[in-house]
């Protein structure tokens, strides 16, 4: 059955094949992010309907004005997948960037708090939605220089927990996804265009791809309504955990 879903973050990485899978599937989707022109390009290159929403996440006026404005047509959202996220800068607490902290903190978990305050009212209405958080290995563990970055997702993976408890008598699925390495824009950014620094996290092994983790949030999606996926962790076949990563000399 055609679902209209809203991915955040859609402008690159797991977002991107993630509207590209559900679009193949014949959902009509709403896609989120700040780069207004990658947007656009994406739904050109799509088959079903799209509509594109250019916002910040961390802007709490903005993300209430768009989600709470929607024209009527897009209002009944089915599957929300909080995608949105970054990592900023891997170094010891003790010598981290305020501002550093602040994207991610106001990113990964104020902007997902802010996305899922404007959707979820309407799912409860219409007693059905699933929401679904991105969350990563960074949630279950922590690794040196992650502080800040696995603090966010650690936040992530508990409020997926819990939305499920707040929202059970309403009938809301909620489902954490958490994947270890995937090699998409997430290291260009955490090292700040640093392309050596970026393209060293995945020497030697072969990383996730953004298709891989997209393939995971479909699955997810496609169970009958009496059965949830709580909670599922997808690695490289060459990663363990975030300490045990098995890299070709
Ligand atoms: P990318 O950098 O490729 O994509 C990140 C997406 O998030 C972009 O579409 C970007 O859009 C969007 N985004 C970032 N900040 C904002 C903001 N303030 N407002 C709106 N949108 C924003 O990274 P990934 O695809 O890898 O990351 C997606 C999610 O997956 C993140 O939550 C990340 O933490 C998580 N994750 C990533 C892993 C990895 O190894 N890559 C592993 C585990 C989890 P734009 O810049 O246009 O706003
Ligand atoms: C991204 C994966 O290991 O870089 O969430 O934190 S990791």
């Amino acid at each position: 059955m055609k679902k209209t879903i809203l991915i955040t973050g859609a402008t690159a990485g797991i977002g991107e094949a993630t509207a590209e899978l559900f679009s193949h599937q014949g959902h009509r989707l709403i896609l989120t992010g700040r780069r207004e022109e990658r947007l656009e390009a994406l739904k050109n290159r799509l088959q079903t309907e799209v509509l594109c929403l250019a916002f910040d996440v961390r802007n709490q006026d903005e993300v209430g004005n768009k989600l709470e404005n929607l024209p009527e047509a897009w209002q009944d959202i089915d599957i929300l997948v909080n995608n949105a996220g970054l990592a900023v800068g891997k170094g010891p607490l003790q010598e981290g960037l305020i501002d550093d902290w602040e994207r991610m903190l106001d990113t990964n978990v104020k902007g997902l708090l802010y996305v899922s305050r404007s959707i979820a009212p309407g799912m409860i209405a219409r007693k059905k939605g699933h929401i679904i958080n991105v969350g990563s290995i960074a949630g279950k563990e922590v690794y040196p220089g992650g502080n800040v970055y696995c603090a966010s997702k650690h936040a992530v993976d508990a409020l997926s927990k819990a939305m499920r408890i707040d929202m059970l008598q309403h009938g809301i699925k909620v489902t954490n996804v958490a994947p270890g390495l995937v090699e998409t824009e997430f290291s260009m950014v955490r090292f700040k265009g640093d392309k050596d620094r970026a393209d060293n996290v995945y020497n030697g092994m072969e990383p996730l791809r953004g298709k891989d983790v997209a393939e995971v949030i479909a699955y997810v999606a496609s169970t009958p309504p009496h059965v949830t996926i709580n909670d599922i962790v997808v690695m490289p076949t060459a990663q363990a955990s975030s300490h045990h990563v098995h890299r070709e000399q």
